[in-house]
C-alpha cells in the first residue's frame, strides 16, 4: 500500500505545529495528476496541435498552436479550495530542441492572469533549467529563482525530469540518475494561492517563451517525489507516471498498427477530418470518446475497437451442460488434473476435466437447484461444497459437503448440513484453523434469517457451527486478508421490503468475527477482493434496484455496481469507481502479465437476457476503462483459469444450457 503510506506520509507534516498552523486538507487529489491531458485543447485540430513519434515514442508538438489553447484553469485540479501544495513533485518527459544562448522556452507556468503575475513556472535554457515562483509577505511580493545545470538536456534525446520540492528543499532527477539537490534561502510558499489562476502548458501565456520540443509526459504529483513511483526504471529516460492517451501504445504492441508510421507520424485531433486519399494512413484520435482512427482507403478505421475484436478473446469451446448452469468452480487436483465444478439448475450437477485441451464430462452429482461449489483442501484432504437452493426428495433443505477419494478418483457425499436456500460457501483458514460459511438466503419468505459459519473440529472430522450472522437474502461470501487482519463480506440482496439494503464487512476479533463497515447495496450479489500492486480494492456486482410496490422497470437493472478501495489510513474502504451494469451477478479479476482486468457477469437490461457482458482494464488513475464486450446471455458467473497452453475465461448462462470457455490472446 504504498501509496497510501505515502499518504500518511504526506499528512503528517501537515499537522506539525508550526509548519502552517493547523493541519490543511489538499486541494487536490493526492494523485498523479496528467496536466498534459488536461491541457490537449477539446478543438485540437483548429488548434493544430500535432503528435509526432520520434525515438519510437510519442509526443506532442503544441508550437503551432496559440498559447492558449495549452491551458486550463487552475481550478479545475485545485478543486476542493485553491492553494498549491506545499510539497510537490513535477514530471516532464521531454525532447528539447537545441536552443541558442539567452533564449528561453517555458514548459509550464500557473499565471494569475488578472494580475499577470506568474505564480510559478518551469523554464530552462541552454545550460539550465529555471524553477520560479512567487513569494509573497507583508513587505511585499518577489520572484525567487532556482537553477539547475542541464547541459545535457539539448542532445536530442528524450528525457524525463523530476523536480521535487519540499519547502527550501528543491531536487532535480534526470532519467533516474542521482538528484542535484538545491538549498534554498527562500523556501517555497507553504499558501501560494492560485485562486483565479490558469495553467498554461508551453508557454507563458504569451507567444516569446513557446516550447518548440515534443513533450510525452507533464503530471503534478502533489504531496510526494515521483522518482520513489518512476525510478528505478528499466526504461529511466521515458519512464512513466502518467501519459495522455493519444500516446499510448509502442509501435510493435498492436497488429493494426505495423504501419511504416515511424517519424512523423501525424494525429489530427477534434472533429472528424475529412479522411481521402491525401489523408491515408493517417490517424485520427477522438477525445471525446477517447478513440483512434486510421484512416485506409479513404475510410477512418477505429483501430482501438479493431484492437480489441482481435487481442482480447477468442471462443474456444462451447460446453453444453446438463441444465442451465450459476456458479462455477475451477479447481485443480495435485496429480490428476485440472477440473471445472458446475452448479446445475436441475437434478444434477456435473464436473468436467480438462483433457486434450477441452473440458470433458467426468462426474454427475445429485443436487438440488445448486447455486454454486466451493473447492478446498484439508491438510491433503480434498474438498468440494455445494450450496442447494432448494428441498430434496424429503423435503430437507440441505447442502452437502463432498471428498476427493484418492483411491476411486471421484468425489463423494461427506457430510451433509441443513441451509436455508443456500446460494453461497467461503472457505477460508483463521490462525491455522478451517472454516466454511454458508449464505442462507432466506426461508419460506423470510430473507432476514442467520447465516453460519461453521469450524473444522479436527477431533470429529467435521465441521461445526461456530457464529451466526444475521443476513438479509445473503447471496455471496468472500474472505481477505489484509496483513495481521482476516475479514468477511457479505452480499445481501433482499430485506423483504427492498433490494437496497446495507451489505456488511466483518472483521475476525478474539475468536469472532465482527462488523467492521456497512456498504449500501443494491440486490449485491457478488464481492471480489483483488490486489493491484499494493492496493486492495473490494468490488460488488449490484442486480437489481427493487422495492415492494414498486414496478420493476428497466432502469431497475440497468444501475452501478461500485469498486471499493482500502484507504489504511482512514482504516476502511472508499469509493473508487462506479461503473454502470446490467443486472450483474459477478466480478472476476485476472491478470495478464503487467495487465489486470475486471469482467463484469451482465445478465438482463429489464427486456432481455441478451446482453453484452464487459472486460474493463486497469488504466491506474484513470481506473478501470471498458476495453472489450462480449455478448453473453443471461450471464451468471466468470471464473478465469490458465493451463500450459494458455489463459482462459469461462462464463455461465442461467437461461441457456450452454457454458462457454474462452481463450485470452496475449500476444
Ligand atoms: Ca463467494
Ligand atoms: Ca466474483
Ligand atoms: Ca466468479
Amino acid at each position: 500500500m504504498s501509496a497510501l503510506l505515502t499518504l500518511c506520509v504526506v499528512l503528517l507534516p501537515l499537522a506539525t505545529p508550526g509548519r502552517g498552523a493547523q493541519r490543511r486538507e489538499p486541494c487536490t487529489d493526492l494523485r498523479p495528476l496528467d496536466v498534459l491531458a488536461e491541457a490537449v485543447p477539446s478543438d485540437g485540430a483548429a488548434g493544430g496541435v500535432r503528435t509526432v513519434q520520434v525515438l519510437g515514442a510519442r509526443g506532442l508538438q503544441l508550437s503551432a498552436a496559440p498559447p492558449r489553447a495549452w491551458s486550463f484553469p487552475a481550478s479545475r485540479i485545485f478543486f476542493r479550495c485553491d492553494l498549491f501544495p506545499e510539497e510537490f513533485s513535477i514530471v516532464v518527459t521531454l525532447k528539447a530542441p537545441r536552443l541558442p544562448p539567452k533564449k528561453n522556452e517555458y514548459l509550464l507556468t500557473v499565471v494569475a492572469e488578472e494580475r499577470d503575475v506568474l505564480l510559478l513556472g518551469l523554464r530552462y535554457s541552454s545550460t539550465h533549467l529555471h524553477f520560479l515562483f512567487l513569494s509573497e509577505d507583508t513587505a511585499g511580493a518577489w520572484q525567487t529563482r532556482v537553477s539547475f545545470r542541464s547541459a545535457s538536456l539539448m542532445d536530442s534525446q528524450w528525457h524525463t525530469l523530476v523536480l521535487a520540492v519540499s519547502a527550501g528543499s528543491f531536487s532535480l532527477i534526470m532519467d533516474c540518475g542521482l538528484p542535484v539537490d538545491i538549498m534554498a534561502d527562500v523556501p517555497f510558499p507553504a499558501t501560494l494561492s492560485v485562486r483565479g489562476a490558469r495553467v498554461f502548458v508551453g508557454s507563458r501565456r504569451r507567444t516569446k517563451g513557446l516550447f518548440t520540443g515534443l513533450v510525452r509526459q507533464l503530471v503534478l504529483l502533489p504531496g510526494s517525489d515521483a522518482t520513489l513511483r518512476l525510478c528505478p526504471s528499466r526504461n529511466a529516460q521515458l519512464a512513466e507516471l502518467s501519459i495522455p492517451r493519444v500516446l499510448q501504445g509502442k509501435p510493435g504492441d498492436n497488429e493494426v498498427l505495423k504501419y511504416p508510421y515511424e517519424a512523423d507520424m501525424k494525429v489530427t485531433l477534434g472533429s472528424r477530418p475529412p479522411c481521402t486519399k491525401a489523408q491515408d494512413a493517417t490517424f485520427w484520435f477522438d477525445a471525446a470518446r477517447k478513440e483512434l482512427h486510421l484512416c485506409a482507403s479513404s475510410q477512418w478505421v477505429s483501430v482501438l475497437a479493431a484492437k480489441a475484436k482481435l487481442d482480447y478473446v477468442e471462443e474456444h469451446q462451447r460446453l453444453p451442460t446438463n441444465s442451465e448452469t450459476l456458479g462455477l468452480e475451477v479447481f485443480g487436483i495435485p496429480g490428476v488434473g485440472l477440473f471445472v465444478a458446475a452448479a446445475n439448475r436441475k437434478a444434477k450437477s456435473a464436473v468436467y476435466k480438462w483433457t486434450d485441451g477441452k473440458f470433458v464430462s467426468y462426474q454427475n452429482i445429485p443436487t438440488h437447484q445448486a447455486q454454486s461449489w466451493r473447492h478446498f483442501t484439508i491438510g491433503r484432504e480434498i474438498f468440494l461444497a455445494v450450496a442447494n437452493f432448494g428441498p430434496n426428495e424429503k423435503g430437507q433443505e440441505v447442502s452437502v459437503i463432498y471428498k476427493w477419494s484418492h483411491r476411486k478418483l471421484k468425489f463423494a457425499p461427506y457430510q451433509r448440513i441443513a441451509t436455508h436456500s443456500a446460494r453461497d460457501w467461503e472457505a477460508f483458514q483463521v490462525d491455522g484453523e478451517h472454516f466454511l460459511a454458508v449464505a442462507n438466503h432466506r426461508e419460506g419468505d423470510n430473507h432476514n434469517i442467520d447465516s453460519v459459519i461453521y469450524k473444522w473440529n479436527p477431533s470429529t472430522r467435521l465441521f461445526e457451527a461456530n457464529q451466526t450472522i444475521a443476513t438479509s437474502g445473503a447471496y455471496d461470501w468472500e474472505f481477505f486478508t489484509v496483513g495481521p487482519y482476516s475479514f468477511l463480506v457479505v452480499a445481501n440482496t433482499f430485506n423483504g421490503t427492498s433490494t437496497k439494503v446495507h451489505s456488511h464487512l466483518y472483521i475476525w476479533l478474539v475468536g469472532s468475527f465482527r462488523l467492521f463497515q456497512s456498504f449500501l447495496t443494491l440486490g449485491a450479489a457478488d464481492w471480489e477482493v483483488f490486489r493491484i500492486g499494493d492496493r486492495l480494492f473490494l468490488a460488488v456486482a449490484n442486480s437489481h434496484s427493487y422495492d415492494v410496490g414498486m414496478q420493476l422497470r428497466n432502469d431497475s437493472y440497468t444501475i452501478n455496481s461500485v469498486i471499493y478501495e482500502l484507504n489504511v489510513t482512514a482504516q476502511a474502504f472508499v469509493k473508487f469507481q462506479d461503473i454502470p451494469t446490467c443486472s450483474a451477478l459477478d466480478w472476476e479479476f485476472f491478470s495478464v502479465g503487467e495487465d489486470h482486468f475486471l469482467v463484469v457477469a451482465n445478465s438482463f437490461d429489464g427486456e432481455s437476457f441478451s446482453v453484452n457482458s464487459i472486460i474493463y482494464r486497469w488504466q491506474g488513475y484513470e481506473g478501470f476503462v471498458a476495453v472489450h464486450s462480449l455478448p453473453t446471455f443471461g450471464c451468471r458467473d466468470w471464473e478465469t483459469f490458465d493451463t500450459s497452453a494458455g489463459s482462459y475465461l469461462i462464463y455461465s448462462s442461467a437461461k441457456e444450457p450452454l457454458s462457454r470457455v474462452l481463450r485470452l490472446r496475449t500476444t
